[in-house]
């Protein structure tokens, strides 16, 4: 039994007044289109071992981003019941604590908003004065239904930005073209991956818990650092130098068998010529390509300047700008480097610089020289054939940027490799499409793929992680016939 002048809290009391405390944290960053979790998550992400990134990646796959919000919430949650089981003094020290922890970080770089430094503040208080004493079921009710409506409310005031921000990418008009859709002449099949991904199909790898909303209007990229000719231009005058062309970008963390891979029709200025208006300083050896947020990723600037690597600042895809959550207004984008070291998204600046610049994830242990893409081939399907029940169709997608796919064997039950048929090549940087026909006994079967590369680089079939030189080992699948 608990004497009166306790003032510890039961888990339920203590937990909904947490509840009531990121609700109007979260309603008063989004009054700037800011969130006080978004910012936990981003610090969390920014901050967290290699290994912990590496294993989130893994576990999460596409749900990342829900998996993180969904882990900062209910740690603020639990955190809150630790706090209501404190005494008085202990307590109003930690939750002071905590809410100059959050404040902060709404000053870091990476998500500076003064919002979301009033929300930390506020939440701060509500925990304060509503862990003061406990309450009753029907006032814990009162307090962690109040909590839900706020978050509802900011919920809405994102809804209604995102909106805003859609309209604006909507008036910036078309990026490029689809007029010819392209075709590969290989029979279509349920299952197989489309020659062109679509927009909304297209993987989305990040460190940010939601896009950045960027004002297409205002923006301009700026060109600085180690140049003769510092620029600043404008989206419609970026668009004027853009030229089209086909690539598949993949994930570093593209396991085997993965979707972290996308095949765009891609509308950019090649990095040679924005490297050639601005002319670079002599000592100029690095391209930091720098996000709205701080993030960066830097390339050699000499192979860009040749053209030996051939980059774009991508400003559209399939017709269409970049998407919210794929870089919108603009990206850099060179073929045949994993998407970890190809090029920002939401990109703010091209500095040029010297090498004593540190990458985001060199600083987390990462190489700080790009890694090549590997050949790499995927079954999308190993299914009956349509045409008699005694086939089994094989096919899917190989990749091999930016050389070209050459060939797609598969084998079966770790016997033969054996050629399949191949689509035409859309172009060497894009992913090739394949299909094969098999007649196999009837039981269980194991079915693997592997690319070869037009340069002569053979998938290698060892399983290998993605940290620290990016994946390998075979995709394969089990049909039972
Ligand atoms: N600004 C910014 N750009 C970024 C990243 C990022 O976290 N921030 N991630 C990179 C990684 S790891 C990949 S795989 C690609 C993914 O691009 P997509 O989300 O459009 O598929 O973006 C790259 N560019
Ligand atoms: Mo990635």
């Amino acid at each position: 039994m608990r004497s009166k002048g306790d003032r510890r809290h039961g888990g339920l009391g203590a937990a909904a007044v947490g509840i009531g405390a990121l609700g109007v944290g979260e309603v008063i960053a989004a009054t700037q289109g800011d969130s006080l979790i978004d910012a936990i998550g981003r610090a969390l992400t920014d901050t967290a071992p290699v290994p912990v990134v590496e294993a989130t990646v893994a576990l999460s796959g596409r749900h990342d981003k829900a998996v993180i919000r969904a882990g900062v919430g209910a740690g603020a949650l639990a955190a809150t019941v630790a706090l209501g089981a404190l005494p008085d003094r202990a307590r109003i020290a930690a939750i002071a604590a905590l809410g100059a922890g959050a404040a902060a970080l709404g000053l870091r770089q990476a998500t500076r908003s003064a919002a979301t430094v009033a929300g930390a503040g506020a939440a701060a208080g509500v925990l304060g004065v509503g862990l003061r004493k406990p309450r009753g079921l029907i006032g814990s009710l009162a307090t962690a239904g109040a909590g839900a409506g706020l978050f509802v409310a900011a919920r809405t005031l994102h809804r209604d930005l995102d909106r805003r921000r859609d309209e604006a990418i909507q008036q910036v008009g078309p990026m490029g073209s689809l007029a010819v859709v392209p075709q590969d002449g290989l029979e279509d099949e349920p299952g197989l991956s489309s020659l062109i991904t679509r927009n909304r199909s297209f993987y989305v790898a990040d460190v940010n818990p939601s896009p950045p909303r960027i004002d297409p209007t205002r923006w301009r990229l700026s060109v600085t650092g180690m140049v003769a000719h510092p620029l600043r231009l404008s989206l419609a005058e970026l668009a004027t130098d853009a030229v089209e062309f086909d690539a598949v970008m993949v994930c570093v963390h593209n396991r085997p068998g993965e979707g972290r891979a996308g095949n765009g029709r891609w509308f950019g200025v090649p990095l040679a010529k924005l490297l050639e208006y601005a002319v670079p300083e002599s000592g100029a050896t690095r391209l930091v390509t720098r996000a709205v947020d701080g993030y960066t990723i830097s390339l050699p600037i000499e192979p860009l300047r040749t053209g030996a690597w051939p980059g774009y600042l991508v400003v559209g895809v399939n017709g269409e700008p970049l998407a919210p959550e794929h870089g919108f207004p603009a990206r850099v984008f060179v073929p045949g480097l994993y998407g970890q070291y190809t090029g920002a998204k939401w990109l703010a600046e091209l500095q040029l610089t010297d090498d004593t610049h540190v990458d985001y994830w060199v600083r987390r242990g990462w190489p700080s020289e790009p890694i090549w893409v590997t050949p790499q081939a995927r079954i999308d399907v190993a299914a009956p054939g349509r045409a008699s029940a005694d086939t089994t169709t094989v096919a899917g997608v190989a990749w091999a940027p930016p050389h070209g796919v050459a060939g797609v064997e598969i084998r079966v039950d770790e016997g033969q490799w054996r050629a399949v048929d191949l689509g035409t090549e859309l172009a060497p940087a894009a992913w090739r499409r394949w299909r094969t026909t098999l007649e196999l006994p009837a039981g269980a079967h194991t079915v693997q793929a592997r690319a070869t590369s037009h340069s002569g680089e053979v998938q290698d079939g060892e399983d290998r992680a993605a940290f620290p030189a990016g994946p390998s080992g075979f995709h394969t699948v089990t049909v039972r016939v």
